[in-house]
């Protein structure tokens, strides 16, 4: 059974209320290809994407969530606001959220687990730093960022969405290429495998674009992107989708 081809931008801390006008009307008009298509935008933005995307071919969602369900957590935003705004997806565990703050693979596997409780679908992000891809460390850290996901048990995991994103290829402009990338897409599918959840979807992510997009989707365990630069321009974004 063929996985769906799945592309989603990542718009990380972009954009403005006035900017994402064109870029979301660019995409409800021209998202008119085979992959399914969606955008991870700032959380103060989710009302417009809703608000322009809403009778588009194109899903939203947003970049982070908490694990609590309501109280005393300042700055934080629970799965209920999320689906207020009627998101499909939500990225937990972003390299730059498990860098900048400090998340552990446990905590993402929580944060996981709330989505999917809460009728989200969780973008489960995991990569290698260039020290461990040095280090000849990538199947290790893989494996251990991908436990506590997958102690979740296959019927979760089934509903999920797993994005490998080597964080040397994270917007520095070198992508691994397609060989690479195959290789822990290769693994990761095989621990899915193991698992009994085989048919979910493994995306890639580092600076993906349309240029290199064509040679990674023609990988047997590449289902799509998880785009960050290049979704932030329209037409670029959209040739990604296509290819
Ligand atoms: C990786 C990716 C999007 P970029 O962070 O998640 O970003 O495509 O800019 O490398």
């Amino acid at each position: 059974q063929a996985r769906q081809r799945l592309v989603i931008g990542n718009w990380k801390m972009n954009g403005s209320l006035a900017d994402n006008v064109e870029l979301l009307e660019a995409l409800r008009a021209g998202a008119d290809v085979s992959a399914d298509v969606a955008v991870c935008v700032p959380f103060p933005y989710l009302a417009q994407a809703q608000a322009l995307l809403e009778t588009s071919k194109v899903s939203w969602g947003a970049q982070d969530v908490s694990v609590h369900a309501s109280g005393a957590y300042t700055g934080e935003v629970s799965t209920a606001m999320l689906s207020d705004f009627n998101c499909r997806w939500v990225l937990v565990g972003h390299s730059e959220r498990r860098s900048y703050h400090g998340e552990s693979s446990e905590l993402v596997a929580q944060k996981a687990q709330a989505a999917l409780q809460a009728g989200l679908v969780p973008v489960v992000c995991i990569g290698e730093t260039l020290q461990e891809q040095e280090a000849g460390e990538t199947a290790d850290v893989i494996a251990a960022q991908l436990k506590p996901v997958l102690a979740l048990g296959p019927q979760a995991v089934a509903k999920m969405v797993i994005a490998y994103e080597p964080v040397w290829a994270i917007g520095t402009g070198r992508t691994a290429t397609p060989e690479q990338a195959q290789e822990v897409h290769a693994l990761i599918r095989a621990a899915l495998r193991e698992l009994g959840a085989e048919q979910v979807q493994v995306l890639y992510g580092g600076s993906v674009k349309a240029a290199n997009a064509a040679s990674l989707f023609a990988m047997p365990d590449i289902d799509g992107a998880l785009v960050g630069g290049a979704s932030l321009v329209a037409e670029e974004f959209l040739r990604i989708a296509a290819a």
